[in-house]
Formats: structure tokens, C-alpha cells, sequence
């Protein structure tokens, strides 16, 4: 699948040797800031992406902005990075929604997805290097769960009508190990994200759908070894990020709704086909809210990328609006943020038109690389900003402001010259 077209990324070419020399985060599974990507070579990141309806919601906006600044540091740090993610173009919730609204579910995904393209372009997001949809991926999901029958991890439900497969949990060391909730807290999430515990056959209560057996008029591809069916969600993520990235990669990245079950599972499934463990860390991102919950598709309580353009905001007042909230922490969105990060950038662009030059731009480019390296610390990273145009705007040092607009691009995908 075709990505996005890419930013252009600038090289930070100011030395700054006092900053921390590896980015750390906040790892789930561990429960504690961890150092993560290679010392030198490819970092490898696989961010589970959009089910392509209601996109782009400023939830999604958010957490897609997370693993970009992830992306920058590594970057900026001189590593390759090896970014994959998917598109849940056949799901449940996707099929629902194109049959409540009359189209057709394949019209729904691609038009969907060409808006998320659309608004992480405006976004200055870097594209993926894989940018991979579940339907062209079928052959690979079948490939993984045909590797995982002979140990018997997969079972069809004793059910007559429709013996669907499933992945028995029981089966995989350490199931858990990532979301740390108890069995019920896991029972109710699982209900919540589409699961199915009390599913007559099963082996075990939170055992999830890996290939569900032809209905009529439902989508299906043909299986020779498992029936015609179509795959569930959790074994599209485990087969497209083992498949692009190989098992036991740097980072498996979403927002913290999906830690459990979704990244549980796909850790699961991947760590009982290879062997190996999925990732070496996971990043969850906070949820943003809107009207006091969740935004969300299921509830409506949506504010779109989309939208706010088409009301005249401009994309790069969006980015410095989300990034100025941690990305770990949850938080609701009000349109006064929009109103504020505009002020901020307008003094911003004020400050790199000064004739006299900068203030010192290297204090500028340590305190964004200390604040991202320190837990991707944005709102801190704003703040540097914040306090470099104040110096500059206060007639404070001669530097070419060519520099800061560089590394403000660069580190932050915030360009002032747009
Ligand atoms: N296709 C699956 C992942 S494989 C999915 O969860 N799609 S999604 O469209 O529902 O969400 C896409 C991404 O946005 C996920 O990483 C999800 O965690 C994140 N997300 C969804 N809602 C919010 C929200 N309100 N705030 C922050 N992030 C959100
Ligand atoms: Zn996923």
C-alpha cells in the first residue's frame, strides 16, 4: 500500500555533546523508563495504525505525532529506522459501519485512508516505510497461523455451523506480562474491544479469533489448511510486523487502549511462532478526549484533522496543539488550544525574522534534543522554543536563525516558514 509523501527532513548539524546519548521511554511491559532503539544501525518500530472509517480524529492525530517524534530522535541520533505500520482494511468494525451507511466496505477503507494520508502529510508526519493494509496481507497471516498448527497453539471451536480458529493464550509464556491487569480487568477489556469470552468451544475465556470461517456476505479469502474465511485483528499485527520487521524489534507502538488485549495478543501470537518476543519495548500513548470521554468512533465524540483545516486552521497550529501535552498523559481537547499554539507560533515566526540573527541556537538544539531523549518530553521541547524566541525577540545574539529553523523542523516536524 501506498504511503504518504515524505517532509522534508533537515540534517541538525550543531554538536551538542552534554545530551543524553540514547532516547529513553516509558516501556509498559517493564513499568519504567528504558533505553530504546540500537546504539547504531536501524531502529525498528512497528505503530499499529487506523481502522480506516471516522479517521482522523485528533486521538488518532495524536498518537501517529508520538512515534514521529520517536522516529526524529532516532533520526537525529543517526540511526536508519525501520517504520512499520498497518491498516486495518477488513475488520469487524469496518464492515459494520459500511453496511449501516450503504457503501461498500472496500469504497469506506480507501477513501478513509486517503484523508489519514491527506492529514499526516499536512501533519509534517514521516511516512512509514511499510505502510501495509490487512487484505493484501491475508497470504502472510495465512503463512503465520499455518507455521503455528502443528504445536497446536491454534484450535478450531467445537461448533458444527462455523468452526472458527482460534489462538489458545495458555500457550504462550508470559501472557500478561505486558498490560498487568488481573483476569477480570482482562475480561472486560477483552469485551470491550470486540471479544468474544463466552464463545461456546473455546479453550480458554480470553483465546481470540484467528480466522473466522466464511458467512454469506462476508469477505473471504481462500484457505486450502485453515477453510475459506478471513483473518481476525490481533494475527494481522503479529504477521505484518514480523513479516516487515522480524521478530524481537525495538518498539510496538499504539495508543493505551490497545495495550491490552490487542498488543498482549499480537505479543503472544508472534512470541509462540517465533520464539522470540515481539519487541523489546511497547509505547502507549495517552487518549485524547473530547466533551469529557474518550474520543471515540463508537461514541461520535470526534474532532477530525480534516475538519479543522476546512475551518481554515492551519496544520502546523494542530501539530504544536497536540504536542503540547505529554504523550503518556490523557487529556481533553477545547479549541482554545488551537487559539494558543497560533499565538505561539506567530511569535515564533516573528523571532526567525529578525534581522540582527538568533540567540544562540546551540542552547536552542541542547534543550530540544535533552527534553525528546528524556521520554519524548514535547511540552518541555515547546517551552526551549518558547524561551529561545524570547531571548531572540529581546535582541539577544547574532546566530543564523537558518539554524533553529532547522532544528525546530527537524526535531519537532514543526516548520516556520510554512
Ligand atoms: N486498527 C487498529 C490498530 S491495529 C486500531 O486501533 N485502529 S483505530 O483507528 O481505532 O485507532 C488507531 C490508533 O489511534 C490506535 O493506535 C489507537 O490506540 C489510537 N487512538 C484511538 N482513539 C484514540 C484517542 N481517543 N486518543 C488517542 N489515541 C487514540
Ligand atoms: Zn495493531
Amino acid at each position: 500500500m501506498q504511503a504518504w509523501t515524505r517532509p522534508f527532513v533537515p540534517r541538525v548539524t550543531v554538536e551538542t555533546d552534554d545530551a543524553p546519548s540514547r532516547l529513553r521511554v516509558h516501556d509498559t511491559a517493564r513499568e519504567e523508563l528504558v533505553e530504546v532503539g540500537p546504539v547504531d544501525g536501524t531502529a525498528r518500530m512497528y505503530v499499529c495504525g487506523i481502522t480506516p472509517y471516522d479517521a482522523t480524529h485528533l486521538g488518532h492525530a495524536n498518537t501517529y505525532l508520538t512515534f514521529d517524534l520517536m522516529n526524529r530522535v532516532w533520526r537525529d541520533l543517526g540511526l536508519a529506522v525501520n517504520y512499520t505500520q498497518n491498516v486495518t482494511d477488513v475488520d469487524e468494525p469496518l464492515l459494520e459501519r459500511a453496511e449501516q451507511t450503504g457503501v461498500r466496505w472496500q469504497d469506506l477503507a480507501l477513501d478513509q485512508t486517503d484523508l489519514f494520508r491527506s492529514d499526516m502529510e499536512a501533519l509534517r508526519v514521516i511516512p512509514p516505510d511499510h505502510y501495509i493494509g490487512a487484505v493484501e496481507s491475508v497470504p502472510s497471516v495465512l503463512g503465520l497461523l499455518e507455521s503455528m498448527l502443528p504445536s497446536g497453539a491454534v484450535y478450531q471451536v467445537d461448533d458444527p455451523e462455523h468452526p472458527d480458529w482460534y489462538f489458545d493464550v495458555s500457550t504462550a509464556p508470559g501472557f500478561g506480562s505486558i498490560s498487568h491487569l488481573d483476569h477480570d480487568a482482562q475480561l472486560k477489556k477483552f469485551v470491550e474491544m470486540g471479544g468474544d469470552p463466552d464463545r461456546e468451544g473455546k479453550r480458554n475465556p480470553l483465546d481470540c479469533l484467528v480466522w473466522r470461517l466464511h458467512r454469506n456476505g462476508e469477505p473471504h479469502w481462500e484457505s486450502t489448511a485453515l477453510g475459506e474465511g478471513r483473518p481476525g485483528w490481533h494475527i494481522e499485527c503479529s504477521a505484518i510486523a514480523l513479516g516487515h520487521l522480524g521478530p524481537h524489534f525495538d518498539v510496538q507502538g499504539g495508543g493505551s487502549d490497545l495495550a491490552f488485549p490487542h498488543h498482549e495478543m499480537c505479543a503472544a501470537q508472534a512470541r509462540v511462532a517465533s520464539g522470540e518476543p515481539l519487541a523489546d519495548a511497547f509505547v502507549h500513548s495517552g487518549m485524547v478526549a473530547l466533551d469529557g470521554e474518550k474520543m471515540s468512533k463508537s461514541k461520535g465524540n470526534l474532532e477530525l484533522v480534516s475538519r479543522l483545516r476546512a475551518n481554515g486552521a492551519e496544520p502546523t497550529a494542530i501539530r504544536v496543539a497536540l504536542l503540547d501535552h505529554h504523550y503518556r498523559s490523557d487529556w481533553e481537547w477545547t479549541d482554545t488550544q488551537l487559539e494558543a499554539s497560533e499565538q505561539r507560533l506567530a511569535t515564533w515566526r516573528q523571532a526567525v525574522s529578525r534581522a540582527e540573527g538568533s540567540a544562540p541556537v546551540e542552547a536552542l538544539v541542547k534543550g530540544l534534543r535533552t527534553s525528546l531523549r528524556d521520554d519524548l518530553d514535547a511540552p518541555a521541547a515547546l517551552v526551549v522554543v518558547d524561551d529561545w524566541a524570547r531571548r531572540t525577540l529581546a535582541g539577544e545574539g547574532a546566530d543564523d536563525p537558518e539554524q533553529a529553523v532547522a532544528a525546530i523542523d527537524a526535531l519537532l516536524g514543526v516548520s516556520l516558514t510554512a
